[in-house]
């Protein structure tokens, strides 16, 4: 650690690794700020640098940069160690405090995009944009709406020296990433220090793999949470939910989870059944664990008020909710009516707070789903009118909150939609809610998480969460909330989740089919078949609409849709194996072309992306369309379903009949798959399938039991597959690097598009031509 002299206040930079570099300002000459909700700092033992000193700068080498603060104007300039500018203040304008916050400049010199921003609508590229972090609930995701739940002050600046800043602040902020002027973009945030973090690559990959050392990085999922979930708001009684159960089953249509809304409990209070809708509830658990379901329940986090309502009671006595300045506790209106909110900020509280979950956990309920944690307040009038709408009305969908007419008003729009600002946080330390707004839903899913880690230490939870601040992916996945079943909005989908991706969150999806108003047969499947790359792949719709189930749009849809949840299902080793290099790299699944290739064309192809490192998906989009043009990057590729080998580097009109979404594989994939089957476990997985392109390729396989922590403890498997041609032929090579638990393959079965092999799972070269 350093201190140098920067205008008028100190700087102090901590050397995290020779790639990564903490700046933090003091205000005042002081530093308050010791807190962090996403970087654990005790964690992280500083590396060397070597520092000098002449009249006009200090100079910091470390083993990959070389930092320069001028003295005279202030000024950090960031080299690589072969002299190469990758970063600069604009001017002196590297902090700047003004009004109610702080500015801080960089010069706009090579970047060629701007990538990131945690979960974000419009173009996939945010240079010439402003981006706010301040958690909302925006029902209306129209291009370029902004913002959506989730804060992520962090961005992947794109060039031959690609970087990424971090900036650790949970205040409401905003970047202006060239909006104002070309010479330069800056982030403003209304903390009271500017503390970031320089984060260099010089590759895409390896600036999110140091950002997410930084900020943490996903456990493995359970392995049923990687099949389908199916969803509506709402399944409202025992009947519903058996009915789709039994029809999935008997139908042979994979699926592994099913989910309760908001109707499942008495009065939206939750941590409690609705006993007329659910009498059996704990019956009917058992009942869909042998059919090979798991239920996934919401829980919100506003509380009812009703003096009869023990979960009130309780955190009424004990103190657990959000007080305004004046000591009073804050009211807001919620689903249940008025509502409290718990304090996620006091420890006493998480801790409470996961407790309250082992009813259900003791029940079998393995899945919990935080919904708006942002948190979301209506007011007095909005929840009359919500009320109204969907339950007398029967709205499919509400009304725009947010009509700004320009970029302040919508400042102060999303602002007020929000627990008051007087509002404050925590204990030992105290938060004012403008601090805190970013990462209250973090700190629910935290606790839902650290819950459920002490009442049932042997099962990996799923949880899912909508609201989020970086660090979201240690916790949970993330589905980016109220889509509509629009085109438009499909669309969106393919971009968000690119960059929600690039900004360390690995298990991403949308509500597949669309959440407000209703489906339409050939958008449904064709989200469906763009959802079985979603990491996270589930069916939801709103109250009031249309039935979205793979069966709900007629005989021709059904045989589609299953076809391609089979495919899913055959994918999830693939799909496993990819989160362990999410685990350990935070390497996402869905990658942009900027992830995989050093083409020059990569960045004006946002509506493609890679799954893995193999699958190219180009979705379809449009209404009507049979055919689309797409880009395949430089290499050579085979269309997934016949084989036909391409040369990439140029545009293609490719075919896409209903039945098909255009898929490619990269020369060199190896695909490893299993057979079919109806819900993970259902059937011991003793064949396993690689399906091999040809070329020279390399895959990490990896396994374990899918569902305990023992995995932590070394119980895993590690298998290198790799081929390659020698003497004009292809083999492959099985490579052991890791064994620690017992595999359950038999048999493994090479497809290439011409033959299978099959062979026993050893180590050795094999031919496969
Ligand atoms: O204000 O629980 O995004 O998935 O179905 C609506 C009802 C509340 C919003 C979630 C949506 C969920 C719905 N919720």
């Amino acid at each position: 650690m350093e201190i140098v002299e920067y205008n008028n206040e100190l700087l102090k930079i901590e050397f995290i690794t020779s790639k990564i570099v903490r700046f933090h300002f003091s205000k005042d000459r002081i530093w308050k700020k010791n807190y962090s909700f996403c970087v654990n700092l005790e964690k992280f033992k500083e590396v060397d640098c070597e520092h000098r000193e002449d009249n006009r700068a200090h100079y910091f080498l470390t083993s990959d940069l070389d930092i320069r603060i001028y003295k005279n104007p202030s000024k950090i300039q960031i080299y690589d160690r072969k002299g190469n500018l990758i970063i600069s203040d604009y001017r002196d304008l590297g902090y700047v405090k003004k009004g109610n916050g702080i500015y801080s400049y960089k010069e706009m010199g090579r970047e060629k995009a701007f990538l990131g921003f945690g979960e974000r609508l419009g173009a996939l590229n945010k240079k010439g944009k402003r981006i706010i972090n301040w958690n909302t609930d925006e029902p209306n995701h129209e291009f370029e709406r902004d913002p959506l739940y989730q804060s992520h002050p962090f961005f992947l600046a794109y060039s031959d020296l690609s970087y990424g800043l971090f900036y650790d602040s949970t205040a409401f902020s905003y970047f202006d990433m060239g909006f104002e002027s070309k010479n330069y973009y800056y982030f403003f945030n209304q903390d009271d220090e500017l503390d970031y973090y320089f984060i260099f690559g010089p590759s895409p990959k390896e600036v999110i793999e140091n950002y997410t050392y930084l900020t943490g990085r996903c456990y493995m999922p359970p392995l049923w949470s990687l099949g389908l979930h199916q969803s509506r708001w709402s399944y409202d009684s025992e009947d519903k939910v058996y009915k789709i159960a039994e029809l999935f089953r008997k139908k042979n249509i994979p699926c592994d989870a099913l989910y309760l809304d908001i109707d499942y409990m008495e009065g939206y209070r939750v941590f409690t059944v609705n006993r007329k809708r659910f009498p059996n509830f704990e019956k009917m658990i058992g009942d869909l664990k042998k059919l090979g379901f798991k239920v996934v329940i919401i829980v919100d986090p506003g509380i009812k008020i009703d003096k009869k309502y023990k979960i009130y009671i309780e955190g009424l006595k004990e103190g657990l909710f959000c007080k305004k300045k004046t000591g009073e506790i804050f009211v807001g209106y919620v689903w249940p009516g008025k509502t409290v909110f718990p304090d996620f900020f006091k420890e006493k509280v998480r801790k409470w707070w996961g407790e309250k979950h082992k009813w259900f956990i003791d029940n079998g309920i393995y899945g919990f789903w935080n919904d708006m944690n942002e948190p979301s307040n209506f007011s007095k009038f909005d929840y009359y009118m919500m009320k109204l709408l969907f339950h007398v009305l029967h709205f499919k969908e509400p009304p725009d909150p947010f009509k700004a007419k320009n970029f302040e008003e919508r400042i102060k729009q999303i602002k007020e939609k929000t627990l008051h600002q007087d509002v404050i946080h925590g204990d030992d330390e105290i938060f004012i809610h403008n601090k805190a707004h970013n990462v209250y839903g973090l700190m629910m899913t935290k606790s839902t998480f650290e819950g459920f880690r002490e009442i049932k230490k042997e099962v990996r939870p799923f949880i899912l969460s909508r609201a989020g601040f970086s660090g979201i992916q240690k916790y949970s996945a993330v589905w980016c909330g109220d889509n509509k079943s629009t085109w438009e909005n499909l669309y969106s989908s393919i971009v968000t989740l690119q960059n929600l991706s690039i900004s360390g969150v690995p298990f991403v999806g949308e509500d597949v089919g669309g959440f407000w108003r209703d489906c339409e047969k050939e958008l449904f499947i064709r989200w469906i078949q763009l959802g079985v790359f979603y990491p996270f792949f589930r069916i939801h719709t709103a109250k009031n609409t249309r039935d979205q189930e793979p069966w709900s749009f007629g005989e021709e849809i059904e045989k589609i849709a299953k076809e391609y949840i089979n495919l899913r299902y055959q994918l999830i080793p693939y799909i496993y194996s990819l989160f362990y290099e999410a685990k350990e790299k935070g390497i996402p699944l869905i990658r942009s072309f900027i992830l995989e290739f050093q083409d020059e064309e990569v960045l004006s192809h946002e509506d493609e992306f890679m799954f893995g490192p193999f699958i190219l998906v180009a979705p379809v989009y449009l209404r009507d369309k049979r055919e689309r043009d797409m880009y395949l990057p430089k290499g050579f590729w085979f269309d997934f379903y016949t084989g036909k080998r391409y040369r990439g580097g140029s545009i293609i009109k490719v075919l896409a009949p209903l039945n098909r979404i255009p898929l490619f594989l990269r020369e060199g994939s190896i695909i490893p798959m299993w057979d079919v089957q109806n819900y993970v476990g259902e059937k011991k997985q003793e064949n396993l399938y690689l399906k091999i392109a040809p070329g020279e390729g390399r895959f990490l396989y990896y396994e374990d039991d899918g569902i305990s922590w023992n995995y932590e403890n070394g119980e895993f498997n590690l298998i290198e597959f790799y081929t390659f041609m020698k003497d004009g032929n292809q083999y492959l090579g099985i490579k052991f690097l890791k064994k620690g638990y017992e595999s359950p393959i038999k048999k493994i079965i090479v497809k290439t598009f011409k033959n299978d092999f099959n062979f026993e799972l050893k180590e050795g070269e094999f031919l496969i031509t």
